[in-house]
Order: C-alpha cells, then structure tokens, then sequence
C-alpha cells in the first residue's frame, strides 16, 4: 500500500471516496479505515506510527468538526500527511479547515481545500508526491491535466 486514507467517521465516507477515486484514475494503491483521533485514539498512535513500516508513502486525513485527526496523524509519523477538512452540518467545513490548517510550527500538514475537491486534490497530491520517484506515474498526471485543458478549449462556450 503506498497511500493510507484514513477518516474520522464512517460519515465521511462521501467526501473521502473522491480521493481513493482519484487514487484508482492513476493505479495508485491505498488502504481506507476509519480512525478516529477522539474515539479511537490508541488505534490511531498505532496506525500512524506504523504506517512508514507498512510501506505507507503518505496520509490523506480527512474528518470534520474539531478535526484533530490530520494533527495528530502528523505527530506519531513524519509522513507526509495532507488533511481534508470535511463539510460539518453546524459550520459547513469551516470548522473542520481551521482544526487542520492552524497547525503549530514544527509539525507539517498539508491541508487542502473544504470537501470533494479538498478530498480529490488530497489524491491527486498524494499522487504527485509519489511521482516524484516514479516518472510513468507523473507521466499519467501530466497526461490528467493535458485531457483537462483539452475539454475545457473545445468546449468554451459556457451556454451549450
Ligand atoms: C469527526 O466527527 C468525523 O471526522 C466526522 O466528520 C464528524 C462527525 O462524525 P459522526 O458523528 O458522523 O460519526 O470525528
């Protein structure tokens, strides 16, 4: 497994699946669980500080609310980890980006944007960060963003 996802909740399941998605588009391998920080603390110490050995690469984190998770992942392991703020019934995942992004100084998390598209760039970078030693995978991004670019010029008229 090169990349580990792991999320707070069953409940954000919705939101993170864009990022195993994205994993799945470039034949990147992951694992998925649900490990949460608050209600299964021990589960986390356990799986971030062990992950390096398991042959992970990165930590895509996601949850919501006070979302410590990411934080704390980033603590037990110096793996990079990239956190997804998950869009919270009360704040709408301002919450959530806040708990992730207000990081202290001396433990890195990268923190991407509020939701889906947090969730599908947190793949896509996990991607790019695994390219960096594998040419033919960032070959497939490149490839990924020339089919974008591509879409978007032959199709410029936004009322068709
Ligand atoms: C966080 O609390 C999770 O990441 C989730 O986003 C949020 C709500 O969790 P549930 O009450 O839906 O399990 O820990």
């Amino acid at each position: 497994m090169k990349v580990g996802i792991i999320m707070g909740s069953k409940s954000d399941w919705p939101t993170m699946q864009h990022a195993a998605d994205m994993l799945d588009k470039f034949g990147v391998e992951y694992e998925t669980k649900v490990v949460s920080a608050h209600r299964t603390p021990q589960l986390l110490a356990d799986y971030a500080s062990s992950a390096a050995e398991r042959g992970i690469k990165v930590i895509i984190a996601g949850a919501g609310g006070a979302a410590h998770l990411p934080g704390m992942a980033a603590a037990f392991t110096s793996l990079p980890v990239l956190g997804v703020p998950v869009k919270s019934k009360a704040l709408n995942g301002v919450d959530s980006l806040l708990s992730i992004c207000q990081m202290p100084k001396g433990v890195a998390v990268g923190t991407l944007a509020i939701g889906d598209a947090g969730a599908a760039n947190a793949g896509l970078l996990a991607a790019q960060i695994l390219g960096c030693q594998q040419p033919e995978l960032l070959a497939k991004i490149d490839q990924f963003r020339s089919e974008q670019t591509e879409t978007i010029l032959a199709n410029p008229n936004p009322a068709e």
